[in-house]
């Protein structure tokens, strides 16, 4: 494709928010002009000069933005199908990780992988969801949990934007688990947070993030690492209330957290407490479905309160190896009744959102020109089909993958 050129034939569900619903253009055309959505409309309102650009017809197809990961720990050492036999002979997610297997697991087996090796399963993993679609990936450290191991996560998380066409947004996830022969204070203090200082110095952060819960720390250690990535200008994300309700929800709210992550337990104070900072309620039916969750994140109480909510995979090896966003769409709806119209508002442009993005995730003037072309009829489909990839292309920054 050249620099700048049209395409027509196509039906867009922009995702603007000043739309209602998927923002559904027929018959519409879309102007990219140096990586970047220049038009988009109907047809007939096409720009005269636009039409004598380079045109690409897409047949009928959907376009959407190019869907967004906003939740990934695709950085890992090993798989955990160890412990899914475990928990089917009867232990619970809990009893696995007090059991020192769970996350600090994972962390051996990061540890004693090579940086190469590391990028060669990221990038197997990246592979397959930028096979459905996604261009902005968010991906995490917290399986080092020292300063050397967090470290080469993240520089392997960057490897993986230079290697493939795929914008990668980092996240410092220090604080995930309380490592062996360390108590939670003295690993936040002592390596947690001079290692975050260290990987910002590198430029290897975007992102800081924590897991409050009874079984990693709670909210007076979050509170810390938050203040530290405070003065270092970082913006923040919470994994709150997955298994139960410690604060962590109102913490991140307090801190103006770009999301808060799972927030099954969260409670309707904390919805309004998500809506009044403009943080995203991250949906992640992967892990709710892998350790058979039976408590549902307060959906109503989003949308009464007006928070807006985005769905990922969280993508790991211990409670959530989910390899497909479209399967999370479904997933969303099925388990959570989404909508087909809020779960692809939560790939795209409210995903864009809880990575503090504002560039991206619509079909919109000024927008990058990252898009997903599909094979399918209407929009409701992509969440639809179960282990269905109907992409036909995508666009990446105005750059066609095939
Ligand atoms: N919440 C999760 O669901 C994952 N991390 C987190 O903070 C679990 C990660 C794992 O079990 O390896
Ligand atoms: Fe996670």
């Amino acid at each position: 494709m050249s620099d700048t050129f049209l395409l027509t034939h196509l039906t867009a569900a922009t995702m603007a928010d000043d739309a209602s619903g998927y923002g559904l253009i027929e018959d519409a055309g879309i102007v990219i002009e140096d990586g970047a959505i220049c038009w988009v409309g109907p047809m007939k309102d096409c720009p005269a000069e636009s039409s004598k650009l380079p045109i690409y017809d897409l047949d009928g197809r959907l376009v959407t933005p190019a869907l967004i990961d906003c939740h990934t720990h695709i950085v890992h050492g090993g798989n955990r199908a160890k412990e899914f036999e475990m928990r089917l002979e009867g232990a619970s997610y809990e009893e696995v990780a007090r059991a020192g297997g769970g996350i600090v697991s994972t962390v051996t087996a990061t540890r004693t992988t090579s940086e190469s090796d590391l990028l060669v399963a990221a990038l197997r993993r990246a592979d397959a969801l930028i096979a459905e679609g996604v261009a902005t990936l968010e991906i995490k450290s917290g399986y080092g949990l020292d300063h050397d191991t967090e470290l080469k996560m993240l520089r392997v998380a960057r490897a993986v934007g230079r290697a493939r066409p795929i914008h990668v947004s980092t996240s410092f996830l220090g604080a995930h688990a309380v490592p062996v022969g360390l108590d939670a204070d003295t690993y936040i203090d002592d390596v947690c947070i001079p290692a975050l200082r260290a990987a910002h110095a590198e430029g290897l952060v975007d992102v800081v993030d924590g897991f409050c819960e009874g079984i990693a720390f709670d909210a007076a250690q979050i509170r810390r690492v938050f203040e530290a990535a405070k003065a270092l200008g970082l913006p923040v994300k919470l994994h709150a209330e997955q298994l139960s309700n410690i604060g962590g929800t109102a913490l991140a709210a307090e801190f103006g957290a770009v999301s808060a992550d799972h927030v099954e337990y969260a409670s309707d104070a904390d919805a309004q407490a998500l809506a009044r900072s403009g943080s995203v309620a991250v949906i992640l039916p992967g892990a709710f479905y892998t350790i058979r969750e039976e408590q549902a994140p307060p959906i109503d109480a989003f949308r009464r309160h007006g928070v807006p909510m985005a769905v990922a995979t969280d993508w790991n090896p211990g409670s959530s190896p989910l390899g497909s966003l479209l399967l999370a769409m479904n997933m969303a709806c099925t388990l959570f009744r989404l909508t087909p119209a809020e779960a692809l508002a939560g790939t795209t442009r409210n995903a864009a959102r809880a990575l503090g993005f504002t560039d991206r995730g619509m079909i919109a003037k000024g927008q990058r020109a990252d898009l997903a072309v599909w094979d399918v009829q209407a929009p409701a489909e992509l969440s639809y089909g179960i282990g269905i990839n109907p992409l036909h292309k995508r666009i990446f920054g105005g750059c066609n993958d095939n």
